[in-house]
Formats: C-alpha cells, structure tokens, sequence
C-alpha cells in the first residue's frame, strides 16, 4: 500500500471511517500539549476533536519532549491519525484532526518555548508520565537533588524538563504582559494539579523568588482525572487498519470503548467546551482521581507484576486465570474500596464490575511488561497510600502487600524460570544493585528495598504490621512463584 493518511485522503477514506466535522484550515492553536504519547491521542485529542466544531481555536500544538518519532509519523499525515476503538463486538475507526503539529523538542527548545509564549496558548497539557515531574514520590515535593533539575537551575533560560520548560515560558510570558496559560496535568498522580502547583512554583522560586510567588498565586493548575486504556500499538495494528482505510497510518493508537475524564472548571483564560464531548466538569476532583488510582492502577499494578511472574503476557491472558480475577474482585471490593470517600451518588460497586470487564477485554493486547514499567514512581499512589489508610483503619492489607511484593520479585530482574527481566524504571540500576547484593534471601531483601525512603516514606518500613505481610508474601512468591501465591491467597479466604 504506497498512499498515505494525510489530509488529501480523507474525502476518499471508506464511509463507516469517521473523520473531524470541522475545517481544519481554520484551526488556530489554543493547547499546547507536552508529552504527545499514545495516551494523549486517545484521550484529550480525541475529546478536543469532538468540540473543534463549536471553536476552531482550541487545535493542539503537540510537543514530543525525547523522540522525533511521533512526529515522523505525524507530519506526512498533516497531523491526523486514526484512533482504533476495540472490544470483542470489534473494531471502530475514527480519524482524528485536533493535533495541528508536533515539534519535538530536543531538536530545539527556542522553538518549543516560542509557542508556549504565542498568546493564543491557553492551556499547557501534560502526560510526562509520572517521573516528568521530576519529584519525589513518596512526598510530592520537588526533588532537588535531581540531576535534570540542577542543570535547568544552572541556567533557567534554556530548560529541558517540564517544569524547567513551563516556568521559563510563564516568565517570559509575563515579562511581554502576556497572561499565563493554565496547566493541566493529566498524568496518574494524585491531586496532579496541587502536584503540579508544588513543584513547579517551587522550581520557579529557585529560579528567582518573585516568580515562584507569581506561579504560586497566578497560574491555575486544574487537577483532571483521566482515563483510558491505551495498549501499545503494534506492526498488526497498522497492517489491520491501514486495510481497513485503504491508505497507510503510522501511527494508529488503540483503546478501548470506556472513557472518563473528570475535570475541575479552573481555567481563568477559558477552554474547550468539553463536556459537550462527554468530561465532567467538578469542583473537587480528588475523590475521583483516588478512586481511579487505586481500583484501577492499583490493580493493573498487581495485575503487571503477578502476571509478568506467572507467565502472562497480557492482562486479559492475567484476568482468564480465575485465581488472578478474584484476587483482583477481593482487593478492589476488600481493601481498597473501604478507603475511599466518593460523593453521594457514586455507585463503586458498579464501578468495580465495569473495572473487571475492561481488564477482561481479550481485544486489547495490554501487556504486563508495559504497565510494569516505572513502579518505583507508581507505587505510592497505586498501593501505598491505601496501606496507610487500611493500616489506619486496623484493616487487612495482604492483597495489598502481595502487589508490593510482587513489585519486588520483579525489580530483581530475574523472573522465576532465571531469565532476564528488562526492567523499566528510573531507580532500576539502583534496584538491581540491591537485589544483586543480597541474594535470595526475602526477608532481607524485603527489609532493603523498604529502606528507599523516595518510595516508601520514613513511616512503613517500622510499621510491623506493613513489614510482615510484605515478607511474608515475597517468600512465597519465592517459595512457591506467583500463581501459586495468588492461588494460595485467595483459597484462604473462601
Ligand atoms: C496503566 C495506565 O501503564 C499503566 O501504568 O496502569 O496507563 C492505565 O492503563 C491508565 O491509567 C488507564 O486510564
């Protein structure tokens, strides 16, 4: 197949293709969005192509903070890409038109800047993923001892993290009396707007004190909760598709039918009516972002580590082993349910069901070495803070605990049959160190990897009632391997 997607294509696509309602010649840029993933193309673009109609200045200019790849794809296609809507009924095709560019930034961070100055930008996105902030997890505080962030403070006007990036624009912006955009994170951290609110303004106060003080009182940081399951894309993919379009798309992305975002209504210079496309505007948006960081990732956590352990190469393949299903029901509906507090109204119990189903999506080829990837910066959102919570409450934490030690197993980087694990993760030579230093020997091992106090704070690692069901696990895993140790953990409780 030699034609490619780009604009010239679409009047020719097949008719059950849908495509943008709107001229995208008329598009002007109002987001610039850091992080141009897979993710972002099935969420925040696909919910801004749906309202363009309405206001064609809200396109996205999209910036790739490493790779050109995203951009080699995207650019002969003027932008467009095919988002690929899959469950077991089959495949939904729609052509998405809201990224007008990419630009990538390592090949010129003046440019990058200049469009975060262009006063037309209102809303500066994010999906970084979670160690783009470049904080401390365990306490959500900038990590000044970063070595990206010393060399951004060593010379603030030419930046290359997110934060250095966002404050050197908004002082620029502010020096030519342009008002500031709003930042809104849609990565998975709790409170990301607070999150972001913190760490940046206190970047900006190292950059000079008045600044930080400007950020802190006048950039408006809405939190949003996101969600959306969006596997990697593989050559299959591309194949399947580009027979269904009868042209080429590079870089097609997949998802699922499910969709949320969930919003606080903080944007002081205005913004996409997108609720008409479905996103729920709040006033409060923690309850939700709790909600769905620890049923959902919390789950897909456990779900990574166990399956990648037992064998699994996907968290459908993980969810048809009916021990792995329940252990999931149990955690979600046993543990991590008592701790939150949602809104009258909410129905979790509902919630969980659908949880399990889209886990369940056979679809979806979600593989467990991806969500794996970056524990050490997920795990306090994903598990950690609902052990203190359950821990608070006298509550039981062993399913919990055996996702942490799940985690452990894997960061050793050897998986049960003594072949390599391509062990993903900031802190993975560090991890690897430990393991390596001290052997098979569990509890040991469990006692070192708690001292990371960047993961698991000062308070558990001398909490017994943490420490003992964390070793107790990760001896079994050794002892016995990771289906076992589920089979075993959810027979006890029948
Ligand atoms: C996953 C998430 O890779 C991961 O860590 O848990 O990307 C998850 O699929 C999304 O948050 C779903 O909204």
């Amino acid at each position: 197949m030699v034609n490619r997607l780009n604009q010239a294509a679409i009047g020719s696509l097949p008719g059950t293709i849908m495509r943008p309602d709107y001229d995208r010649a008329h598009l002007t840029p109002g987001i610039v969005h850091l992080g141009i993933g897979a993710f972002h193309r099935a969420h925040q673009a696909a919910y801004t192509d749906a309202v363009l109609a309405q206001d064609p200045g809200w396109g996205i200019v999209a910036a790739s903070l490493r790779s050109p790849e995203t951009r080699d794809a995207l650019e002969p296609q003027d932008g467009l890409y095919t988002l690929s809507i899959r469950s077991q009924e089959g495949e939904a095709l729609r052509v998405v038109g809201s990224v007008m560019r990419v630009v990538v930034a390592t090949e010129g961070y003046e440019k990058l800047l200049a469009v975060l100055s262009d006063p037309r930008v209102r809303i500066v996105s994010l999906t970084v993923t979670e160690k783009g902030y470049c904080h401390d997890p365990a306490t959500g505080e900038l990590n000044e001892n970063h070595p990206d962030i010393i060399k951004d403070l060593s010379d603030p006007a030419q930046p290359r993290t997110a934060p250095g990036l966002i404050v050197e624009a908004i002082r620029r912006r502010r020096s030519a009396g342009i008002a500031p955009f709003a930042v809104m994170s849609c990565d998975n951290l709790p409170s990301n707007g607070h999150t972001v609110k913190r760490v940046f303004s206190r970047y900006a106060e190292l950059v000079d004190r008045d600044l930080g003080a400007f950020f802190k009182n006048e950039v408006a940081c809405p939190s949003t909760m996101v969600d959306r399951i969006v596997p990697a894309t593989t050559d299959e993919d591309r194949e399947r598709i580009a027979r269904s379009l009868g042209v080429k798309d590079e870089w097609p992305v997949i998802t699922e039918p499910f969709t949320q975002w969930v919003i606080e209504d903080h944007f002081p210079q205005g913004r996409p009516a997108w609720e008409t496309a479905g996103a729920e505007f709040v006033a409060d948006v923690a309850p939700f972002e709790n909600m769905k960081l620890r049923l959902l990732n919390g789950s897909h956590s456990t779900l990574a580590y166990l399956g990648y352990l037992a064998g699994y190469e996907t968290v459908s393949d993980t969810m048809a082993d009916p021990a792995f299903e329940r252990l999931v029901r149990e955690l979600m509906e046993q543990e991590v349910s008592p701790t939150l507090h949602m809104p009258s109204g909410t129905d979790l119990s509902a919630y969980r069901r659908a949880l399990v189903e889209r886990f369940k999506n056979p679809a979806l080829r979600h593989r467990t070495w991806q969500i794996a990837m970056d524990g050490s910066q997920k795990l306090p959102q994903r598990l950690l803070g609902t052990i203190r919570d359950r821990l608070s409450q006298g509550g039981s934490i062993d399913r919990l605990a055996l996702g942490v030690a799940a985690w452990m197993r894997y960061v050793t980087g050897i998986d049960e049959t003594g072949a390599p694990i391509e062990v993903r993760d900031p802190m993975a030579q560090r991890l690897r160190s430990v393991a390596d230093a001290v052997g098979r020997n569990p509890p040991e091992l469990a006692r070192q990897f708690l001292q990371i106090t960047e993961i698991f704070g000062r308070d558990l690692p001398d909490d017994p009632a943490f420490v003992q069901p964390v070793t107790r696990a990760l001896s079994s895993l050794y002892a016995d391997g990771a289906k076992a140790t589920v089979e075993n953990l959810v027979s006890r409780f029948s």
